[in-house]
């Protein structure tokens, strides 16, 4: 029960206070709460993590080089910096990319770094920074390159902007280089990177070429996918299906030219607000296209997607075929809940992923039957927590491309007549919420706990105490909780798996989560000589 559950939170509150200095106990109760949906609580989020403390959080540089760029298969990302940082953003995200023939390049396979040495912390790394770029052009012909700074190039002082702008003259042939000063260290988590990585994008990519590609009809952009295990491809065969035209991805299974086209869009679509809700309000703001937040994780979230984008243009034509085909995936969807039902009801999950997949997942464990009972983002805001309509936050950087001026230079009704500020209106009357997204704690069962930036000390007591029958969360969590007896599913790479986003996604999740909650192996954790009899010899000399 609630009151419970409350009690329950009170005490692990306290075992937390009391086991850390008081200065840190006193901050980090401020992270962590007890939900209420009806009226979500006031939670610390987005500050700095107490150092020591073992966060699972990621860097700056990783949000803008690792989670936003990344994705995209033909720009060559140069990380500036020591190997290091090049080889742990190489891939490990199982971001997956399709080029559509043998003159489609594909980089993302490969690790660009100028892997920077002690001489030049001491001298200065740009000479060597466009040698990288030298070669790299000489090597693959790329039509893009982006630099990506790590903590050092911040503390020497090594101006990668400087360096892009020197080389797009020496290469010449309308070469796009750019730089992100993206240092690790710039923010307090990866969200500064994401934010960083919006700018650039807005800068350097979008509105770059107005050739209308595809069909004019139902045009729509996906913001904050990034094809994941696959994803993307599952999504784009569910848009190719309804008849709606998928201009731009950002950034699953994306190139240079869906980036430059994607102005050409009617209505973007927000999946991961966390990483990429500043690029929807800035093309909002330049070009007029409306945006609504969409949640492709789980099987009605995504019908629930397809009806919205349905309304949005009013077309019966649509409406109908979307009907049509929510109704035939929906089939095996059913089937396939109804069998891992049988071992998933009742069944208990935590969540402790990134900034926004922590909510997005409750989904499907919903249609699962199974409760979550604790979650909580490693970076997310108090938007993400509490929900709210977003206040337009656009921050561009002194030197970015300025948004009136495209405005006025970009006639962007000529690709399709946008919906006029009266249509907009009757929309939002009849329930299509514009700017607007849902907080995870309205989502969660009264009395379930929230916690941000989970520290591993924290972690190991929520699996003490609740010993849930699935823990979700990243690499650096998953064997640590799996020797305590239970097991992780990574909701960041998915492990091996995947896709789990829309129809056949959702099927694939329901199996996976009923193998491994139906798995016996989590009670064999003991050592037989923990448990049997044994004879102890003494040594006597
Ligand atoms: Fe968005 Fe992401 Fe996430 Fe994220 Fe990430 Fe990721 Fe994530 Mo890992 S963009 S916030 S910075 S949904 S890499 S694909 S899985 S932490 S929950
Ligand atoms: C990142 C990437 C990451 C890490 C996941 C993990 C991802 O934060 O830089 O810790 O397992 O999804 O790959 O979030």
């Amino acid at each position: 029960s609630m009151d419970s559950l409350v009690t329950e939170l009170q005490e692990f509150r306290k075992e937390i206070m009391t086991k850390y200095p008081k200065k840190v106990g006193k901050k980090r109760a401020k992270s962590i709460v007890v939900s209420n949906p009806d009226n979500p609580p006031e939670i610390q989020a987005n500050v700095r993590t107490v150092p020591g403390i073992i966060t699972q959080r990621g860097c700056t540089y990783a949000g803008c080089k690792g989670v936003v760029l990344g994705p995209t298969r033909d720009i060559i990302n140069i990380t500036h910096g020591p190997i290091g940082c090049g080889f742990y953003s190489w891939l490990t995200r199982r971001n997956q990319t399709l080029p559509v023939d043998e003159n489609d390049s594909n980089f993302i396979t490969y690790c660009f770094s100028t892997d920077i040495q002690d001489s030049n912390i001491v001298f200065g790394g740009e000479e060597k920074l466009k040698q990288a770029i030298r070669e790299a052009y000489e090597l693959f012909h790329p039509h893009t390159i982006a630099i990506f700074s790590t903590c050092p190039v911040g503390l020497i002082g090594d101006d990668v902007h400087r360096v892009a702008r020197h080389m797009m003259e020496e290469i010449g042939g309308g070469i796009n280089i750019f730089g992100f000063s993206c240092e690790g260290y710039r923010g307090v988590s990866q969200s500064a990177g994401h934010h960083i990585a919006n700018n650039g994008l807005f800068k350097n990519l979008i509105g770059r070429n107005d050739e209308i590609r595809g069909s004019l009809e139902y045009r729509v952009n996906l913001l904050g996918e990034y094809n994941i295990g696959g994803d993307a491809f599952e999504l784009e065969r569910i848009f190719e299906k309804c008849g709606i035209n998928l201009v731009a991805t950002f950034s699953g299974n994306s190139t240079i030219q869906k980036f430059e086209n994607a102005h050409t869009a009617d209505l973007n679509m927000v999946m991961c607000h966390r990483s990429i809700n500043y690029v929807a309000e800035m093309m909002e703001t330049a070009f007029g296209i409306p945006w609504i937040k969409v949640q492709p994780i789980g099987a009605s979230s995504t019908a629930k997607m397809l009806r919205k984008i349905a309304q949005y243009f009013g077309e019966k034509k649509l409406v109908d075929r979307v009907e049509e085909v929510i109704a035939e995936e929906m089939v095996e969807v059913g089937e396939a809940c109804k069998e891992a039902r049988k071992h998933t009801t009742g069944k208990l999950a935590m969540l402790f992923v990134g900034g926004s997949r922590a909510h997005h997942y409750q989904d499907l464990f919903e249609e699962l039957g199974m409760t979550t009972i604790a979650a909580g983002y490693e970076f997310g805001h108090r938007d993400d927590y509490e929900g709210r309509r977003v206040i337009p936050n656009i921050q561009i950087d002194a030197d970015s491309r300025n948004i009136e001026e495209i405005t006025v230079t970009k006639d962007a009704t000529r690709y399709n007549p946008r919906k006029t500020e009266e249509e907009l209106k009757e929309l939002e009357a009849n329930g299509m919420e514009f700017n607007e997204y849902h907080g995870l704690m309205k989502q969660m069962e009264r009395g379930a706990l929230v916690i941000d930036d989970l520290s591993h000390y924290e972690m190991d007591k929520l699996i003490e105490r609740y010993h849930p029958d699935v823990f979700c969360a990243g690499i650096k969590e998953k064997f640590c909780v799996q020797k305590m007896g239970v097991p992780l599913k990574q909701l960041h790479n998915y492990d091996s798996g995947g896709p789990y986003a829309g129809f056949k996604g959702a099927i694939n999740f329901y199996r996976d989560i009923e193998m491994i909650v139906s798995a016996s192996i989590w009670k064999e954790l003991k050592a037989p000589w923990e448990s049997e009899v044994h004879i102890e010899a003494t040594f006597v000399y």
